[in-house]
């Protein structure tokens, strides 16, 4: 049986870690299922800040032309306070770690792109489907490429009635099992915020809300009404989070919950409202699993009149300065 593994292990290299790993080191352009842009693996191995991103937020969160210009405004802040950005994305069937501006363009323009979450990867990539990754999938792909901090809008949580329907993100559970410091603007109250910090905490997730704020922020409000279990004052206390992460040799990942700018939050009442009522329908309707969140998202954007788009913009732009700062800390403390 050993023989037999060791023969198809030689025909199929790229399906082994070690080989996978070797493969992004040498040259991103060997063929295999995981390719890290050369900018990224040359970043990296001189120990230099990189910022994952996710790309369902391109694929599926925003309509399109936003979704490529927020995509690249997102990547050219991350740059501007000299980190490098890495967005995940599926293209035909291999997992990118960075994209090229084409490799972009493609993603936000392509109508049959997947969403795609840990347990749609082995399907996709069988397929050589292309799609953008959730949360949970651009985790794998940051860890497995060594980037340990990652900067999105917000994440999945447990949705409302989740105790009956069972609807829990897998960003939750990806968070329990991942070593990855997720940089977000909190819960969307679409979800049961509540519920979602008590998952977090069963999977051993550490929360910390950057800034003096005493509640968990809500993505367009900076306040959930849920107390926050811990707070990061500045980038280098968040960044000494993450390192005692590593350290420790937690295996779990770390949410640290941006609050939407002031500025930006004076929609959150009139958003809420749209919130209610795109959930309402979305029950109504019987829209249910993968396709609840852009349903809602789509939904409330309608309702406000593009005002929750310009909200959602404005919250990531700033999670990608903060994040980009926190990982440039990161990477002073580590070296
Ligand atoms: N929340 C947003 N915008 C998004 C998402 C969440 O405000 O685009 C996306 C993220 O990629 C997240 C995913 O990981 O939705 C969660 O989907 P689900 O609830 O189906 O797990
Ligand atoms: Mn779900």
């Amino acid at each position: 049986a050993i023989e037999a593994f060791h023969a198809y292990q030689l025909e199929h290299p790229q399906w082994f870690e070690e080989e996978l790993l070797e493969s992004s080191k040498t040259s991103s352009e060997i063929y295999s299922l995981f390719r890290v842009h050369s900018s990224v693996s040359e970043a990296l191995a001189e120990n230099k800040p990189v910022i994952a991103l996710e790309s369902t937020i391109i694929t599926h969160g925003m309509p399109y032309p936003h979704n490529l210009s927020t995509a690249k405004e997102v990547e050219d802040i991350v740059r501007s306070e000299g980190a490098t950005p890495a967005t995940v994305g599926v293209i035909d069937g291999v997992v990118h770690v960075g994209l090229s501006s084409e490799e972009l363009d493609h993603l936000a323009r392509c109508k049959s792109s997947m969403k795609v979450s840990r347990r749609d990867l082995p399907y996709v990539v069988s397929k050589g489907l292309s799609g953008g990754t959730t949360v949970s999938a651009t985790m794998i792909a940051a860890h497995r490429a060594g980037i340990p901090v990652f900067v999105t809008g917000g994440i999945g949580g447990v949705h409302r009635d989740g105790e009956n329907s069972l609807d829990i993100s897998a960003d939750l559970t990806e968070l329990g099992r991942t070593p990855i410091a997720v940089v977000s603007a909190g819960v969307k109250s679409i979800l049961d915020i509540g519920r979602t910090l008590e998952y977090l905490e069963t999977q051993g997730v550490c929360v910390a809300t950057y800034g003096a704020s005493k509640n968990f922020p809500a993505f367009f409000s900076p306040q959930s009404g849920f107390t926050s279990p811990f707070h990061v004052f500045n980038p280098e206390e968040a960044a000494k989070l993450i390192a005692s992460t590593l350290s420790l040799g937690l295996q779990s990942g770390i949410l640290l919950a941006v609050p939407i700018p002031e500025e930006h939050a004076a929609a959150g009442q009139l958003i809420e409202e749209a919130v209610q009522a795109a959930v309402t329908e979305a029950s109504v309707k019987g829209i249910t699993g993968r396709d609840v969140t852009p349903f809602i998202l789509q939904k409330v954007n309608e309702l406000t009149e593009g005002k929750s788009l310009q909200a959602n913009i404005a919250l990531i732009h700033n999670n990608a300065k903060v994040g980009s700062q926190i990982a440039c800390a990161l990477s002073r403390q580590m070296s």
